[in-house]
């Protein structure tokens, strides 16, 4: 009656759950292998891949599925929705029955102000490119200004071209600058763009993002000198989340 035996030591192991020791984990590898299904619930990312996959009671899950969230970083896979143990690839199985992995998720820093934001109007648009209080300010940009995305900002200086004199081969040149005063950096990347004409495409001139500090006036100096006649030169700032 060997068969009974096996059995009735699994049922034991379900009462355990994720308690069993590892004498007890040994024990049960000792009858043979238990294999389990371990499906993975992506708990409001992208659907895990893979869903599921078999794991053995006394050995290390090994490789975990991948899952991804806008907005939010991959924190891991846990035992629970919210709360439970964290699993690794190296964590080993000690549930002897099919069980689920939660992925766990922290909020970026623009979904963090999203969500400190309480008074969304119903159905708004809370993504970086959204515009609910129509001032034509992206979302994300009142975010790096330190602006209200649910009340108009219309009209709101927050960049203003200038130029400056630079000496070049000892000769004084003109150039345009563009100086910005953001309100925080956290989570952002900053731009400088510029077009000779605004008929060809805006292309990226410059990353700014490790010279920029929260609240400090930065001053971006444009590579082109003004001094030749008919010389044109428009810039603007790009703000993107940093992934
Ligand atoms: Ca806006
Ligand atoms: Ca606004």
């Amino acid at each position: 009656m060997a068969a009974d035996f096996y059995s009735g030591l699994l049922d034991e192991a379900r009462v355990y759950e994720y308690a069993l020791i590892s004498d007890e984990v040994a024990a049960l590898a000792a009858y043979g292998p238990v294999s389990v299904t371990v499906t993975f619930h992506a708990n409001g990312g992208v659907a895990a891949d893979p869903a599921s996959k078999p794991a053995t009671v006394g050995q290390p899950y090994c490789a975990l599925a991948t899952t991804s969230r806008t907005g939010y970083a991959f924190a891991g896979w846990f035992t629970a929705a919210e709360g439970g143990e964290q699993v690794t690839a190296d964590t080993v199985v000690t549930n002897a029955s099919n069980h689920t992995l939660y992925a766990h998720w922290t909020a970026l820093p623009y979904t963090a102000w999203v969500k400190g934001i309480s008074n969304w109007p119903e159905g708004a648009d809370t993504s970086p490119n959204g515009d609910p209080d129509n001032d034509d300010l992206p979302n994300l940009i009142e975010y790096a200004f330190g602006l209200s995305p649910v009340q108009s900002n219309a009209g709101a200086a927050l960049l203003s071209v200038g130029t400056t004199t630079v000496q070049e081969n000892g000769q004084p040149r003109t150039r345009a600058t563009l100086p910005f005063t953001p309100a925080t950096t956290d989570g952002l990347r900053f731009f400088i763009q510029a077009t000779n004409d605004l008929l060809t495409d805006w292309s990226d001139l410059a990353e700014v993002t490790a010279q920029v500090a929260a609240g400090t006036t930065f001053t971006f100096t444009d590579t082109v000198n003004l001094d030749a006649p008919g010389t044109k030169r428009f810039l603007r700032l790009c703000v993107e989340t940093n992934p």
